[in-house]
């Protein structure tokens, strides 16, 4: 059955990867599942075409026969539960990677977007400068200990798993601002990460509709 998601038809981070159809992409070719892409617009993400696979008009999202999901989070699960290669046999070591994935959403990537809200959206505001060092102090607290817990493993739990993919995925998003390098050993996790070919073969899949035209570099 082909698999079909659906990711924005120009990202704004211009291809660098950002853009939550990457973790998809990187879930389906770590699984060796092929899969076909669907571009949209801004304004088609409103639409009720788009809104009926996702209720909050977003993308990525992910259509297999007649089954239709919205959410990375659970996209990457299911991903993970029909195909071998990103969740481990053992039901604990399972169980414990469905966390990590979970840590990732819930815990880690919400301060990273309310950091990134406050510099892109927020940024012109008279309070922005007042209130960012504590948005920076929200993203870095969750930071200290998930640094501790990893220590000097190379991943979350033994083997790689959807955890991790999920993890580095959100982990991402923070290195234009600096604050990744603060923590040396995710800042060399997050590089295992994108080491991967599945990561490569993702990355460049969305690199090749969001890359800017030469005249526009
Ligand atoms: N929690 C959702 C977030 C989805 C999301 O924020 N998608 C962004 C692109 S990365 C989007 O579609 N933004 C456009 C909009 O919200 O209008 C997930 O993990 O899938």
């Amino acid at each position: 059955m082909t698999i079909t998601i659906t990711a924005f038809e120009r990202s704004p981070d211009g291809g660098k990867g950002l853009a939550r159809d990457t973790r998809v992409r990187w879930a389906l070719e770590e699984a060796g599942q092929p899969y076909a892409v669907r571009l949209v617009s801004f304004r088609a993400m409103k639409e009720p075409a788009h809104l009926a696979l996702h209720p909050f008009g977003q993308i990525p999202t992910y259509e297999e026969g007649d089954l239709a999901l919205f959410e990375t989070g659970a996209i990457v699960f299911h991903i993970a539960q029909r195909h071998a290669g990103l969740l481990p046999d053992d039901a604990n070591a399972r169980a414990r990677a469905i966390t990590w994935m979970f840590a990732a959403v819930n815990t880690v990537e919400p301060p990273i977007l309310e950091l990134v809200n406050a510099r892109i959206v927020e940024g012109d505001q008279p309070w922005s400068k007042e209130r960012m060092p504590m948005v920076v102090d929200r993203v870095r607290h969750p930071l200290r200990q998930l640094s501790v817990r990893l220590g000097n493993s190379d991943w979350l739990d033994d083997a790689f798993s959807a955890g991790d993919l999920m993890m580095v995925s959100v982990l991402l998003r923070l290195r234009p601002s600096g604050i990744l390098d603060e923590f040396p050993n995710l800042a060399a996790y997050v590089a295992r990460g994108e080491a991967r070919p599945a990561y490569q073969r993702a990355f460049a899949a969305q690199l090749a509709i969001n890359a800017p035209a030469p005249s526009q570099r």
